[in-house]
């Protein structure tokens, strides 16, 4: 059987061969448009001559997933890529994903939750194809759009929200709210609000698990790491830094690429020198694959193999999943600036109703099975909205805990008073 990664052999171009060899024609920017796989946009090239002979060697096909999947169904007796089980798993956890941002929206709305909110509607493909198939102990790195993973891996609805509403039972007490969702227990390394931070401690992670493995000779330490991030981050340094190291070491992490076609408001064809961000894999040495993610039948398909080839230490993969968000940047953005055309296009691509239809066609399921499920993620959100609502504030005091600086700069002890106050400090002998 075809590897799904396959068709991303990577044959590296040869800047001694003349231009001439190379099978694609020269690149005219005045008559060319080429559209990014999927998208309702077309690439629009800027003019400037020497840019456009540069790049015009790189317009190769982007790897067709679907061809290898289309295979597989082949040559499964039945046509299914799931089982019941698996279906209704993957069911719950996107309907958890989409009832629970919305009740985000009306909660934030209600005034229930402060600062800024990012809501994943239309992603939820990504997370469940991919984080279903881990293990607790592999471990997830987020975003600021980072509910939705912490559902995926675990982490209760319960906690989750009483994160948003900043009360003591949340995940992180109340002290980190939307953009900053961590559990120790499920082995989510955080959100972070600043683009691209994550991915280095994602890569910190994978490398944790490679010398326990390799150097401590932990044989069963085999976890994996998923590093989420947005297409606008790949513009990012961090980005390149860890995907060179992870190759160098041959990391067990895999880079998700949520690419929803948008940076706040900024259009990834408008901000990005080659769009098709799975090509930069290969040019650290490791798989690069693009997958339509709208489908998590096919999320899942490439998430196997690019967790597999990870826990076998075969090294890191990247993988683009092209999706779209349904809703504003944040929910404090009126998202007026995307063309109704694309958003459209998308909707009706929606992921949830997507595998709702293949479930019920494909015999896996009835509507009234899905119909249960439906209802009871309803009641988990509604009882999560008044477990928060009925939790407590953190004392005031919690803000000075876990602080690593302080107007001094010295610490506060266990106490509470500030280090540099303690008689002993400047005799050096202190506990610090
Ligand atoms: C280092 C840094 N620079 C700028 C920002 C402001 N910022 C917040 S979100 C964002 C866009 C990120 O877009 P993308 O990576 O595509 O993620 P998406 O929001 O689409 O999920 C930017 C530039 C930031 N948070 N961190
Ligand atoms: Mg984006």
């Amino acid at each position: 059987m075809a590897s799904a990664f396959s068709a991303t052999k990577f044959t590296p171009f040869n800047p001694t061969t003349p231009r001439s060899h190379h099978k694609q024609p020269l690149f005219d920017p005045l008559k060319t448009t080429s559209s990014f796989p999927g998208s309702t946009r077309k690439l629009r090239f800027t003019t400037f001559p020497t840019l456009n002979l540069l790049n015009s060697h790189r317009r190769s096909p982007v790897v067709a997933v679907s061809e290898a999947i289309e295979e597989k169904k082949l040559k499964l007796t039945s046509n299914l890529l799931i089982t019941k089980e698996e279906g209704l798993e993957l069911y719950e956890d996107m309907v958890l994903g989409r009832a629970f941002e919305d009740m985000c929206a009306q909660m934030y709305y209600r005034g229930k939750m402060f600062g800024f909110v990012h809501l994943y509607n239309g992603q939820e493909a990504v997370s469940t194809g991919f984080i279903k198939l881990l293990k607790k102990e592999d471990y997830v790195v987020s975003t600021y759009r980072d509910h939705v993973h912490a559902l995926s891996k675990g982490v209760s609805a319960r906690a989750v929200m009483s994160e948003l509403f900043g009360k003591t039972t949340g995940c992180c007490r109340g002290q980190g709210g939307s953009m900053h969702m961590f559990s120790k227990e499920h082995n989510v390394l955080g959100g972070f609000a600043f683009i691209g931070e994550g991915i280095p401690v994602a890569t910190g992670a994978a490398f944790t698990s490679k010398y326990k493995r390799a150097v401590l000779k932990e044989t069963d330490s085999e976890d994996v790491t998923l590093a989420f991030f947005g297409d606008g981050t790949c513009n990012n340094g961090q980005f390149f830094e860890c995907l060179n190291m992870a190759a160098l070491w041959k990391l067990p992490i895999v880079f998700v690429v949520e690419n929803n076609l948008w940076a706040i408001g900024m259009s990834h064809l408008r901000a990005t020198s080659d769009p098709e961000i799975w090509k930069k894999g290969p040019a650290f040495g490791m798989p690069g694959v693009h997958v339509d993610g709208m489908d998590v039948l096919k999320v899942r398909e490439v998430a196997k193999e690019a967790i597999g080839r990870a826990r076998m230490g075969e090294g890191p993969t990247l993988v683009e999943c092209e999706t779209y968000r349904f809703r504003g940047h944040s929910l404090a953005d009126p998202d007026e600036l995307r063309d109704p055309a694309e958003k459209a296009h998308y909707a009706a691509r929606d992921p949830v109703t997507s595998l709702k239809k293949y479930i019920i066609e494909n015999n896996l399921a009835s509507e009234v099975e899905l119909k249960a499920i439906e209802k009871k993620i309803d009641e988990v959100v509604e009882d999560a909205v008044e477990f928060a609502d009925e939790s407590p504030h953190p004392p005031r005091s919690q803000l000075l805990e876990n602080v690593f600086a302080d107007p001094k700069g010295f610490g506060i002890g266990p106490d509470g008073r500030y280090r540099c106050e303690d008689p002993k400090f400047t005799q050096g002998t202190a506990h610090v």
